[in-house]
């Protein structure tokens, strides 16, 4: 059985409120999207006991069609994401669970679990159907000499532990910016964590296992299902070039801040490539192959995660064969102190703070300006904690007199390249909008 494209019509028809979107342009932030009303009536009654986090609705044949349970009505969550170990984010759909973090939620230097954004493409497994001690990583691919396979008491046994701070930002982060829109979640800025994983290399597991002369690329496999519910379709399974696979930073984790990984970010087993498109960083993962193409499973053909190899115009059809898979992610930043709309006291400084980062380079400065990008003073900007970890900005804002300002922060990479204040280049499925990021600020 085929289901709708709920992602799809769900967001055309959640973005009929112009005035959620006209709020967001200028503030960076939206309304919950998913309102509870809208996301009730898609949801039916089956739904409600998911949502609620309750086992039954034992009097639901009483239930009035369209109310909305009292025990949600003053809720910002239209998603029970708490009883899965979340807190604060914004869902932007119930099935697959997709939920962004707002900026103030990403201030700290190491995104907590709770915090942490969801992407999903499928339904994760159920957490009773995981058992830690009993989960197998499975090595093989056209280009292993050896395959085998480990639990993951063998990987923590046969193999170095690391743990390095690592950015993970999704490809799609910043969609919703893009005219004409493009389909798929409609990420604004919360796509985006950096916390401490703690795991194995991937290098070391492969090299164990034999990396053949004419190895190519990884592919992860991970035990999500397709939302269609047919076991012999995966909802998605990508990789990374080798050279991308051997770098230090590469991880097959089981552990991040020093906690095990919350179900929805890939419990107990996930692969962590920083500073790639986060769809490069499998989940739930069983398997990992070492192959002798680029590899071709689900999300890596066609236009996923594909951008136009030369810029076209805003809606553009592009043919597939003019489409480059993307790599490294752009420079980019996030003010994540103030929240936009902050009431501030004249004649005090407002601390500024956020994170900068630029995929598998380092960032080199983030400059900050409070004119509306007339002038632009650069902010404290302190080392990465390791590679392809996200850096801390400072900045102390003065304004000279009442009234409305905003912040902008630009940031520059280790190449020399910035921000852009704009959206970037139009894409098909827009990926990579890294404009700059700005508050608002009323100060009296
Ligand atoms: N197995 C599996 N791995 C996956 C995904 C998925 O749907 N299934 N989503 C990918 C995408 S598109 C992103 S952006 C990151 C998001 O990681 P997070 O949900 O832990 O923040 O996981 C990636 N790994
Ligand atoms: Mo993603």
């Amino acid at each position: 059985m085929k289901h709708p494209q709920r992602e799809e019509r769900g967001l055309h028809e959640l973005y009929a409120e112009d005035s959620e979107r006209a709020d967001a342009q200028l503030f960076g932030r939206r309304a919950n999207p998913v309102s509870r009303r809208g996301f009730l009536k898609q949801a039916g009654l089956t739904g409600i006991t998911g949502i609620l986090g309750a086992s039954a609705l034992p009097w639901a044949g009483n239930f009035p069609s369209g109310l909305i349970p009292a025990a949600l009505a003053d809720s910002t969550e239209p998603f029970n994401l708490k009883a899965y170990g979340k807190q604060g984010l914004t869902v932007l759909n119930d099935r697959p669970i997709n939920a962004e973090t707002p900026p103030h939620l990403l201030d700290d230097e190491r995104t907590p679990s709770r915090y942490m954004f969801v992407r999903n493409n499928g339904i994760p497994p159920t957490l009773e159907s995981i058992n830690v001690d009993e989960w197998t990583l499975e090595i093989g691919g056209e280009s292993c000499a050896n395959p085998q396979t480990f639990r993951i008491a063998e990987l923590r046994r046969q193999f170095k532990t690391y743990s390095y701070d690592l950015q993970i930002e999704c490809g799609g982060n910043g969609r919703a910016a893009y005219d004409p829109p493009a389909k798929g979640n409609q990420w604004t800025t919360g796509a985006v964590s950096c916390a401490r994983w703690t795991g194995v290399r991937l290098a070391d597991v492969l090299q164990h296992c034999g990396i053949k002369q004419d190895a190519v690329y990884t592919a992860y496999y991970g035990a999500d299902a397709h939302l269609s519910g047919d076991p012999s379709k995966q909802p998605i399974s990508r990789g990374v070039p080798m050279a991308k696979a051997m770098e230090e930073e590469s991880l097959i984790a089981w552990s991040v801040n020093g906690e095990a990984i919350n179900w929805l970010n890939g419990y107990p087993l996930r692969v962590v490539t920083a500073g790639w498109p986060g769809s490069t960083s499998g989940k739930w993962v069983t398997r990992i192959d070492i192959r002798n193409q680029v590899h071709d499973g689900p999300k890596m053909t066609g236009s996923s995660y594909r951008v136009p190899r030369n810029p076209v115009a805003p809606g553009a059809k592009v043919p597939n064969e003019d489409m480059v898979i993307i790599g490294s992610m752009p420079v980019k930043s996030l003010i994540t102190r103030p929240q936009t709309g902050v009431e501030h006291a004249l004649n005090t400084p407002l601390e500024i703070r956020g994170h900068a980062w630029a995929g598998d380079l380092p960032v080199s400065t983030v400059h900050v300006s409070t004119d509306f990008g007339a002038t632009w003073r650069e902010a404290r900007l302190k080392a990465p904690v390791n590679r392809l970890a996200w850096q801390n900005f400072t900045f102390s804002a003065r304004f000279p007199k009442s009234g409305y300002y905003e912040v902008w922060a630009r940031a520059t990479d280790g190449n020399g390249r910035a921000q852009p204040m704009v959206v970037p280049g139009w894409n098909p499925k827009g990926y990579l909008n890294n404009r700059c990021h700005r508050v608002g600020v009323f100060v009296s």
